[in-house]
């Protein structure tokens, strides 16, 4: 056997010119880099700068060695975004998606080459998906971008850039070399307040306050994605024949399903950013003529006739039986099932429905025995939810439960009749107010 010291590329190595790894990376370069990468707009920003403090564990959990990021933007085609012909739309979110990573992926190895270590994690999918339903993405771009002077996060949530508006997508490249000048906030915010992004959504997932609806976005837009595909599969096994089957799922849904196999999975609205008017280059027929836009844009979305995939009891259900009686509402199921009590508490106020609470006064408090020992407070109040750690303050209803146990029955795999006969669910305070709890978590 050759020893290590012998081996051809070890001896080639060392007789090499020295290898040094750069550690700090000129601004203009770098941006010089990634521009002729393709790239259309590209900021800087440390580690260690207070606006990822809320992003840092997370990053440097997964690479250590991580001492600043790249932040960059690809820009879409508006009027593909805009159109109400899914196909159009997505052909463009695709193509966009697919160029973005490759942008990064060239950065990346440019960088490589210099002795830089470099990551690119996916501008969208895949995702860290045996984490699912936690949190599968592995960096969140919006904060990073926002960071980075790409622009500001509009009503809709959407980073909206100063100059191509929210028709964009983002990527951020993390790098274990100091970059000499760092980008900073744009120091105001492209939204213009007008909320067009809520009139086009078809769930109602926008509030005019900023509130975001996550599951209801979720349940419709990414009905070919994640927990909708599960449901979907679970319809199949459910059935007990074809034309059971086919009273469950109609035959363009099931052929949207083969078509999400085999070309990609369809975004079923993004109605948010294709109504979104702000930025430099997107503003002036807004300007103009508001009505005209109106009439063009944000109409066309609005009075499509469609299915719009809701969950039984939502308030997306109700909001879209409300407001855009011609859509046809369907009944679908998450298809998300908790795998630990953590994330059960930390799913609660995404998973919250605000309208559904409508009325409900309540503290709860929580105790899980068993597998996850935790104490947890849930207050509900004027529409709005509060989850901490330990037991705060007088329960109206006190919920011990085996961990287990729980989770089985909020995946409505155990019954809750048989949990409180065997003790396995205990409840202090009246029964209504876990009922009343359980509406405001339709899944
Ligand atoms: C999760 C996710 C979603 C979720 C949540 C959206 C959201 N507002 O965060 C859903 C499935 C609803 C979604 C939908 C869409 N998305 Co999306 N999505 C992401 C993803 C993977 C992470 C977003 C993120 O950082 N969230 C966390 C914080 C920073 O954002 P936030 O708004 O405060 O968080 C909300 C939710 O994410 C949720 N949340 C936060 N943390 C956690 C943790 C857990 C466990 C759970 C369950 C929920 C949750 O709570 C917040 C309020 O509800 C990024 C890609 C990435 N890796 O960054 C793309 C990304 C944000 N999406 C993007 C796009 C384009 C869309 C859609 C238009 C999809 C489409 N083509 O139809 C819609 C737009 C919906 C909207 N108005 O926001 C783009 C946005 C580009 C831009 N200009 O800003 C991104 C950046 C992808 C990319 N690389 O460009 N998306
Ligand atoms: S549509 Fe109007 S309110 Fe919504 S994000 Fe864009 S500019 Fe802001």
């Amino acid at each position: 056997m050759t020893k290590l010291d012998d081996h051809p590329s070890v001896v080639r190595f060392r007789q090499s010119e020295p290898h040094p790894r750069p550690s700090r990376i000129e601004f203009e370069r770098l941006r010089r880099i990634c521009l002729d990468a393709g790239a259309d707009d590209v900021g800087f920003v440390a580690i260690d700068r207070h606006d990822l403090d809320d992003q840092r564990a997370e990053i440097l959990g997964l690479y250590p060695w991580t001492k600043g990021l790249i932040s960059l933007v690809c820009r879409m085609n508006r009027e593909p975004i805009r159109s109400p012909a899914r196909s159009v739309a997505n052909l463009e979110f695709h193509h966009v998606g697919d160029h973005t990573n490759e942008v990064a992926s060239k950065i990346v190895s440019v960088l490589e080459a210099e002795g830089v270590r470099a990551v690119n994690p996916s501008m969208g999918f895949p995702m860290e998906i045996d984490r699912f339903p936690d949190k599968v993405w592995v960096v969140s771009h919006k904060p990073v971008a926002v960071a980075a002077g790409l622009g500001q996060m509009g009503i809709h949530r959407n980073v909206i850039h100063p100059k191509f508006g929210n028709f964009i997508l983002l990527a951020t490249i993390l790098i274990d070399a100091e970059i000499a000048e760092q980008s900073r906030p744009i120091d105001y915010n492209p939204c213009l307040e007008c909320k067009l992004c809520v009139a086009a959504c078809p769930v109602g997932a926008i509030a005019p306050d900023g509130h975001f609806d996550f599951t209801a976005c979720l349940t419709h837009n990414y009905r070919e994605f994640l927990g909708g595909f599960t449901d979907w599969v679970e319809q199949v096994a459910d059935s007990k024949n074809a034309s059971d089957y086919r009273s469950r799922v109609e035959d363009p849904e099931t052929v949207s399903m083969w078509q999400s196999l085999g070309f990609g999975p369809q975004y079923k609205a993004a109605y948010c950013m294709a109504a979104c008017p702000a930025g430099d280059d997107v503003i002036g027929p807004f300007l103009a003529d508001r009505k005209g836009f109106m009439n063009e844009v944000v109409n066309p979305l609005r009075e499509k006739e469609e299915s719009v995939y809701v969950v039984r009891g939502s308030d997306a259900e109700a909001y879209v039986s409300k407001r855009f009686p011609h859509k046809k509402p369907r009944r679908v199921g998450g298809g998300r099932r908790l795998r630990s009590i953590r994330s059960f508490l930390s799913v609660l106020p995404h998973a919250f429905q605000r309208h559904a609470s409508a009325g409900l006064d309540a503290t709860y408090h929580f105790e899980f025995t068993g597998e996850e020992p935790a104490a947890a407070t849930v207050v509900i109040r004027g529409k709005s939810i509060q989850v901490e750690p330990g037991h705060v303050g007088a329960a109206d209803l006190r919920i011990v439960a085996d961990s287990r146990t729980w989770l089985g029955f909020l995946a409505k795999e155990r019954n809750l009749a048989w949990a409180l006969i065997r003790r396995k669910i205990r409840l202090k305070g009246s029964p209504r107010l876990l009922v009343a709890f359980g509406r405001c978590f339709p899944s």
